[in-house]
Formats: C-alpha cells, sequence, structure tokens
C-alpha cells in the first residue's frame, strides 16, 4: 500500500522516514486533495511479479499514451555515477512530463511539495505505480535499504532532464500545473 505522511525539517540522512512526532499520515484522498487532484488513481498496485498479464495496467499505458518503457536499478553496483545522481534525485525539481514509474523491487521515497509548499513523503515499495505529474516540485531518495528496482514509463522519446528550484517558477508547464491546482479544491 502507498503509505504518505508529513515530514519533519530534520535535517539528520534523509533516507530515514521523517515523520512528524506522532506521526501525520495521509490518506490517498487527502493527499489528492492537498496536491489538486493530480493524485487521484495514480498511486496504483499492480503484482509486480504478472504485470504483464494485467489488462488494468494494458489499458492505463494504451489510454495514457506510454510507449516507452526501460528498467532502473538504483545501487551502488547498478547504477553509473551514483552518488551525483543521488544528489540530482534530491534536489527539488518539475518535469516538463509526467515522471511514472512502476517499483518492482526495493523501496524508496518520492516527496512532494502539497499546495502549501510542505513536504509530504511517499513511500513506494513492490507493486506500487507512481505517476509524478508535470510541474509538480518533488524530489527521491533511496531508504536506508539503499536499493530500488523500478520500470520507467513514458510517453514518445524520453527526456529525463530534471527543471531545478529555484529556476523553475516561471516554466509553461509550472504554470499549467498552477492553473489546474488553481480550480480544484
Ligand atoms: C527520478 O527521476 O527521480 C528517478 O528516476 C528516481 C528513481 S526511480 C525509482
Ligand atoms: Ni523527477
Amino acid at each position: 500500500m502507498v503509505r504518505a505522511w508529513y515530514m519533519d525539517d530534520s535535517d539528520s540522512d534523509k533516507r530515514e522516514p521523517h515523520m512528524l512526532d506522532p506521526p501525520v499520515f495521509l490518506s490517498l484522498e487527502e493527499l489528492n486533495k492537498k496536491t489538486g487532484n493530480f493524485f487521484l488513481n495514480i498511486c496504483k498496485q499492480f503484482d509486480a511479479d504478472t504485470w504483464e498479464l494485467n489488462n488494468e495496467l494494458a489499458e492505463l499505458r494504451k489510454k495514457r499514451g506510454y510507449s516507452f518503457e526501460d528498467v532502473c536499478e538504483i545501487s551502488k553496483d547498478t547504477l553509473p555515477d551514483y552518488d551525483n545522481k543521488l544528489k540530482a534525485f534530491y534536489t527539488e525539481h518539475i518535469h516538463s512530463d509526467e515522471e511514472i514509474r512502476f517499483v518492482t523491487a526495493g523501496c524508496g521515497y518520492f516527496d512532494f511539495r502539497d499546495r502549501d509548499d510542505k513536504w509530504v513523503r511517499v513511500e513506494a515499495v513492490k507493486d506500487d505505480l507512481i505517476i509524478v505529474p508535470a510541474g509538480i516540485y518533488h524530489r527521491f531518495t533511496l531508504d536506508s535499504s539503499n536499493y530500488i528496482k523500478a520500470k520507467r514509463l513514458f510517453v514518445g522519446e524520453p527526456t529525463w532532464t530534471p527543471i531545478n528550484r529555484p529556476g523553475a517558477e516561471d516554466h509553461p508547464v509550472r504554470k499549467d500545473y498552477l492553473k489546474c491546482m488553481a480550480i480544484v479544491n
């Protein structure tokens, strides 16, 4: 199950959960409200061992036009330029397209800014499909197990380039995201 919670502001190891004391969890519905309805139905679960047989996942891919697919395995031994990549993943950024990750092994944290600019941490484990909307501020870190394997899906030819904050405020994709957020409650 995808779990989500508000983060504390301690600057200890980012791979720790960083829950508030006591913890404040968000249901997917609450997460959805806090981020402008973008999360509705997008933190989904599919059995990673049988995903190829799953019609619902096939439908979703077709509907959203996910034509590209590869595998990203993040560990010191499997990811070239590991330290720099992890640093870039954890630098707050947006993308001009959706970032789609289907976790097939391991665990990681996707952090998102809510509509009040507070960090919400979303735990991604095996079977979780996470679709990060274009224009939302986010970042990623491994947890203390230091390992995740995920499929990366994309519409067309992928561009993984992050647009870092600050510097992303005037990007048209960011403006579109804010416009959408303003009209939902
Ligand atoms: C990204 O762009 O943040 C990543 O690819 C993170 C890891 S995917 C499990
Ligand atoms: Ni990203």
